[in-house]
């Protein structure tokens, strides 16, 4: 980074937006995906779309690389800028604009955390279903750069089916508006929907045009417990074939169980894996009945208990020890690779018993989690030392390799990012990550944004 490319950022943001010291450029350095420490030059924090614009045409005159940011809590290392440059933080562009009840439409700044987007709308009765376990923290236009899933998505998709328009500035710097602001609308290209997901390397968003759905006037939420992860892999696989739509199916296999009890959370005795079902609709009397007959699917499957939250503390109780899961795994050994694989639902258990039986193999802990419901595993490789990492990398692989086998993807809402920029291969031929090279030369001829992501290196 030259002067004359400092001189220039210090004419566009005031003083205070830009971070040149080491104190408050190194939470920059990092974010949720272990990948490392990869502090930018300068951070710059935009507070418009206009500024946007203006750095990345003086990154394009200057060749420097930039990296957008929001809040860091991403799992594949998608917001590390691993070629140094400039971290561009959209933290600031923090507000709602609109949110228009007859059109079921909110208007968002990419800054805002999904956390308050849910509050505000769910005031106003409208809902906002995606959500990636992080609501307190994670970004708007986070979600919108990693296409973010989480637990409702076996009901309600994930972001990409929410987002009807976006403000978006190309790596070039050029502003445009894609997408629309009603619900059908297929005029030219899906822009939309080639942005949405694009992990930072094609521009970011400025505004962001979300649909809603009316709140679900009730909610139900049951925990099954099941003597065996496979078991419980298998009562997911009954539940989905019995033509049951529950909002959430999520597993927790033995070793998350055991983390989470390691945190002050008290399953039954007995309790090999468990999986949080979740209902929800109009009329809490029909909700009573599809969650009993879950349970009896669940049990028909080998549940040997069904615990149904009582009330709302009970219901939080519940969703708390699911958010631990990861937290708690990461205090179980010194270190965690965590994985994101999909496969067809048919095939969780298979899925389920493979993760298995590669951690005996290798003789390293496995512990598999999530979004059973939509085949969304996260297989958590767990270790001590640094002498294991090569039998770590064995073991992601084969996993991967497994998901790959079994009809599935690398990653079903992470990302590729840095994690798996390696893995790409696997699942995609080379004309097809060559067709993707040319759509981001498109974009980005000088290659300055967010380098290094995504496709493997040349
Ligand atoms: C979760 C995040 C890690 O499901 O995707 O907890
Ligand atoms: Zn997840």
């Amino acid at each position: 980074m030259n002067s004359d490319f400092t001189a220039a950022l210090r004419a566009l943001f005031p003083a205070d937006d830009l971070y040149f010291d080491d104190e408050r450029r190194e939470p920059y350095a990092r974010d949720e995906s272990d990948q490392g420490r990869f502090p930018p030059e300068v951070v710059a924090l935009a507070r418009s779309a206009a500024q946007v614009s203006a750095i990345f045409k003086l990154c394009n005159l200057h060749k420097v690389p930039v990296t957008p940011c929001g809040a860091r809590s991403g799992k594949s290392g998608g917001s590390l800028p691993i070629r140094g440059g400039v971290a561009l933080s959209l933290e600031k562009m923090d507000r709602i604009k609109a949110i228009q009840k007859e059109d079921l439409v909110v208007v968002v700044e990419p800054g805002v955390v999904l956390e308050k987007l849910q509050q505000a709308v769910e005031a106003q009765g409208l809902f906002y279903p995606p959500d990636p376990n992080s609501q307190d923290w994670c970004t708007l236009g986070g979600n919108i750069a990693e296409n973010a899933g989480g637990p409702r998505a076996l009901k309600y998709g994930v972001t990409r089916d929410y987002v009807l328009g976006l403000e978006w500035v190309t790596p070039t710097g050029e502003v445009m508006r894609v997408g629309k602001r009603t619900i059908k609308g297929v005029a030219g290209y899906d822009l939309v929907g080639l942005f949405v997901g694009s992990e930072g390397t094609l521009g970011v968003a400025t505004e962001i045009t979300l649909q809603l759905l009316p709140l679900p006037r009730a909610v139900k939420t049951a925990l099954l417990i099941f003597p065996s992860t496979l078991k419980g892999a298998e009562g997911v696989s009954a539940i989905l074939a019995a033509g049951l739509l529950p909002r959430t199916l999520e597993l927790l296999d033995e070793t998350a169980v055991r983390a989470v009890e390691n945190s002050g959370y008290a399953f039954p005795p007995g309790t090999g894996a468990v999986i949080i079902a979740e209902v929800d609709g109009l009329d809490p009397e029909a909700l009573m009945n599809e969650l009993v007959r879950l349970g009896e699917v669940g049990t028909a499957a080998g549940a040997h208990e069904v615990l149904v939250a009582q009330d709302e503390s009970q219901r939080s109780r519940i969703w708390e020890a699911r958010r631990k899961v990861s937290p708690s795994l990461r205090k179980l050994t010194r270190f965690k690779v965590s994985d994101d694989i999909v496969v067809p639902r048919s095939q969780i258990p298979t899925m389920v018993q493979r993760t298995r039986e590669i951690g005996d193999r290798l003789g390293l802990m496995v512990a598999t989690y999530g979004h059973a419901g939509d085949g969304n595993l996260h297989a958590n490789v767990l270790y001590n030392s640094l002498d294991d990492l090569p039998r770590v990398h064995e073991a992601v692989e084969a996993i991967v390799r497994t998901a790959v086998e079994l009809g599935g993807t690398i990653t079903g809402e992470h990302g590729v990012g840095l994690a798996k920029k390696g893995l790409l291969a696997f699942e995609q031929p080379p004309e097809l990550i060559a067709l993707q090279r040319s759509i981001q030369k498109l974009f980005d001829p000088n290659g300055i944004m967010n380098p290094g992501k995504i496709f493997p290196d040349a």
